[in-house]
């Protein structure tokens, strides 16, 4: 695990993030492919995510499938990764108006290859992101775009949550943050309470490994951080996670928590100063 090291990402054409914690992040732009590299530890493993969707453009309401083939350095099909929060890939869906986020865990084939299934609830162009750590490597989540052509690429255009106060399926989480500030690790502080009784919330259960999973991009879809609770063993009413945001700016971010079994997953629009 890559808990409390610092990892340092470097692209292509964006900048260099730093963050700290249980957590990744990417800031790749290609198209189709990409080979963006990540340094941890002075351990390197380059990889390549193609993606094949089907089918080619995003449907709305029929059954989708999403293969993924991770490729190493000699464009062998990569099998063998290091488990992270339970699983060898974790799946990413965000709709370019972001929208819709879904977080999927694909089966992997005798092959290699992996695939999820999914239902869309709308059409038009998606973010697809890979989150994986190749055996012994490090974190190096690869990202691409799900696009249909025949829709117009506009930018994304989101405003800040007048307040970061929000209930999903009778769950209540305020957000604080305490300093927010690009280009440093801060702290993002949840707390969760019972929408209807207004009690604090302590049962929250652990879901893929972690009693939360938030996920983090700015509008272009160009970047994205994932990163989990300081306190991993924590029920509520409180979880902090700690993530550096690369630019100031309005970002929109999904906390995913488990109570009594179910997943919900609630959306804040956050501005960085
Ligand atoms: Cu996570």
């Amino acid at each position: 695990m890559n808990y409390n090291k610092k990892i340092f990402l470097t692209v292509s054409f964006v900048l260099t993030i730093l963050l700290t914690g249980c957590s990744s992040s990417s800031t790749d732009d290609h198209l189709n492919m990409d080979h963006s590299q990540m340094q941890m530890g002075g351990k390197m493993i380059e990889t390549t995510a193609v993606w094949n969707p089907n089918p080619a453009v995003p449907v709305a309401n029929s059954k989708v499938t999403i293969g993924l083939t991770v490729l190493d350095s000699s464009n062998k099909v990569m099998k063998d990764f290091d488990i992270n929060h339970e699983k060898k890939v974790h799946m990413i869906l965000i709709s370019r108006d972001l929208n819709v986020f879904q977080h999927l865990h694909p089966m992997q084939s005798a092959d290699g290859s992996f695939s999820a299934e999914t239902i869309l609830p709308q059409s038009g162009d998606y973010r697809l992101i890979a989150d994986y750590i190749p055996k012994g490597g490090m974190q190096m989540p690869k990202m691409d775009w799900w696009d249909d052509p025949n829709v117009p690429n506009d930018p994304t255009i989101l405003t800040a949550d007048q307040v970061y106060d929000h209930t999903v399926d009778g769950l209540r989480v305020k957000l604080t943050i305490p300093f927010a500030k690009s280009k440093e690790n801060i702290p993002l502080t949840f707390r969760f309470s019972d929408a209807a009784s207004g009690d604090d919330v302590t049962n929250l259960e652990p879901y893929l490994g972690a009693v939360g999973h938030v996920v983090i991009v700015n509008p272009s879809l160009s970047v994205y951080l994932h990163t989990h609770p300081l306190d991993g063993a924590t029920t509520g009413p409180e979880a902090t996670f700690e993530v550096t945001f690369p630019e100031s700016g309005v970002y929109k971010l999904w906390g995913q928590f488990q109570r009594s079994g179910k997943v919900i997953v609630v959306p804040f629009v956050v501005n960085i100063p």
